[in-house]
């Protein structure tokens, strides 16, 4: 395996957790680089389900290394009780590391985020409210507060007060919403350093001599590819980047330490949140996807949106992040429906367009063209070779490799780890 970065090729909840715990059982390390607890990322071992959110997918194999890179932004109460309830469920978390450097989610950008978006109105992103975009707004405006100054009980309050001060002046004036006091603050944060202290480590320096070793290292991405600031349908979008490049920006480790890019993809399209969805079907079909797809929020439970797999967009993907493979999962939800449509392409003012357009304006005027497939009623969720697929759905596989030109490494066919088919 070497070194492998996964990523969401649509707009996130393409099933990175399965495919993560999939494949940790070769890697030694499990990194998580971008975004942080609006992810929700699920694995089903046997029956026991374990819903994800800020600790790598590798948590669940004990011996393994599971590191969070400085590009995920913490909220420790949140890493707190998700190591409580790992704990409870005995699984040993005692091979977590989380960067000195990874920035830290303060009750104040929770606050901004849930106002920000109660402003915005009928423009909101539809966000997760977990204070996402305003610490990331703060890493970049430099007033943030990182891991290794939590830990700091010398610099804490004295990076956390004028942070207080000056957040408390925008509620008040812009919001008419009462701030924090700096004293509660810091006491409430003292008390989650004194636990976390001792997992935070120089993560850049503990994966870089892993690949130094000949280490298996597994890049464990967030959200989709859509949802990337720069590259996703902005400003509908979350505020890091689930693209790969950002596996060694969030880590500390260079691009030449890469070997291979996953890009993983439902076999139809999901989204959750405001903006621009070509595909979405707005009809009983989606919602009959959505049922069987069972495609609700993994972090606040809200319906997602479900459509028709879009190569479009999986091509944008293959490029931005260089994908050198697709896994393909969910083949299963798509059984017993009578047509399956694939959107090779977008009509825009009378043309075909292959490439996905920056501009949203320009987005919501392009229409999907489809081809269709006759669908298949076996049941494949207990299918474990390729060749045993029905000949329907292999005919919708390879299309869907001939229209996006990257291969497919892996196709789910159920949640547990067991209902994963190898192609290579
Ligand atoms: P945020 O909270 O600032 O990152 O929101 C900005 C946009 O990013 C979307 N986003 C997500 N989309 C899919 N899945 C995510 N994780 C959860 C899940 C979502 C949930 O696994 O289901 O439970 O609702 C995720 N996190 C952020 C978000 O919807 C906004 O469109
Ligand atoms: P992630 O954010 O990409 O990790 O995905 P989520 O965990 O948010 O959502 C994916 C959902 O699909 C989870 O409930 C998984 O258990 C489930 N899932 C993953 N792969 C498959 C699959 O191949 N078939 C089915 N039926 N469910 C799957
Ligand atoms: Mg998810």
């Amino acid at each position: 395996m070497s070194t492998v970065v996964l990523i969401g090729a649509q707009w996130g909840d393409e099933g990175k957790g399965k495919v993560t715990d999939f494949l940790a059982e070769k890697a030694d390390i499990i990194v998580r680089y971008q975004g942080g607890n609006n992810a929700g990322h699920t694995v089903v071992v046997d029956d026991a389900e374990f819903k994800l959110h800020l600790i790598p997918s590798g948590i669940l194999y004990p011996e393994k290394l599971c590191v969070i890179g400085n590009g995920v932004v913490i909220d420790p109460k949140v890493l707190i009780e998700e190591i409580d309830s790992l704990v409870k469920r005995e699984v040993p978390i005692g091979q977590l590391r989380i960067s000195q450097r990874a920035h830290v989610i303060m009750p104040y950008h929770r606050l901004m985020d849930a106002v920000e978006e109660e402003q915005k109105g009928d423009a909101k992103i539809g966000t997760t409210k977990r204070g996402i975009g305003p610490t990331y707004t703060d890493k970049a405006s430099r007033v943030g507060i990182r891991m290794v100054d939590m830990i700091d009980k010398e610099e804490f309050p004295k990076l956390l007060q004028p942070n207080v001060e000056r957040k408390n002046q925008v509620f008040e004036k812009m919001y008419e919403t009462e701030g924090f006091q700096f004293e509660e603050v810091l006491k409430e944060y003292q008390g989650y350093a004194d636990v976390l202290e001792p997992m935070v480590d120089d993560v850049s320096v503990l994966v870089h001599n892993a690949i130094k070793e000949g280490k298996n290292v597994l890049f464990e991405g967030a959200q989709g590819t859509l949802l990337d600031l720069d590259h996703g349908t902005y400003p509908y979008v979350t505020s890091s980047h689930p693209t790969a490049a950002a596996a060694c920006l969030g880590t500390g480790v260079g691009p030449t330490k890469i070997d291979r890019v996953i890009g993983i993809a439902k076999a139809y399209t999901t989204r959750v949140g405001e903006g621009p969805f070509p595909t979405e079907l707005m009809d009983e079909l989606g919602e009959e996807i959505r049922k069987n797809g069972n495609e609700f929020g993994t972090t606040t439970g809200r319906p997602r949106r479900c459509g028709w797999f879009d190569a479009v967009i999986i091509r944008y993907a293959a490029r931005i992040s260089g994908l050198d493979s697709l896994a393909i999962t969910k083949l299963d939800v798509l059984t017993g429906l009578p047509v399956i449509k694939l959107c090779s392409g977008y009509r825009y003012k009378g043309e075909i367009i292959r490439e996905f357009p920056a501009s949203l304006k320009e987005l919501a005027k392009c229409e999907p063209v489809y081809e269709e497939f006759p669908g298949w009623t076996e049941d494949i969720s207990h299918v474990t070779k390729y060749e045993d697929l029905p000949e329907n759905a292999k005919k919708y596989m390879d299309r869907i490799v001939e229209l996006t030109e990257v291969k497919i490494a892996i196709i789910g066919v159920g949640v547990k780890r067991t209902q994963t088919i190898i192609l290579e």
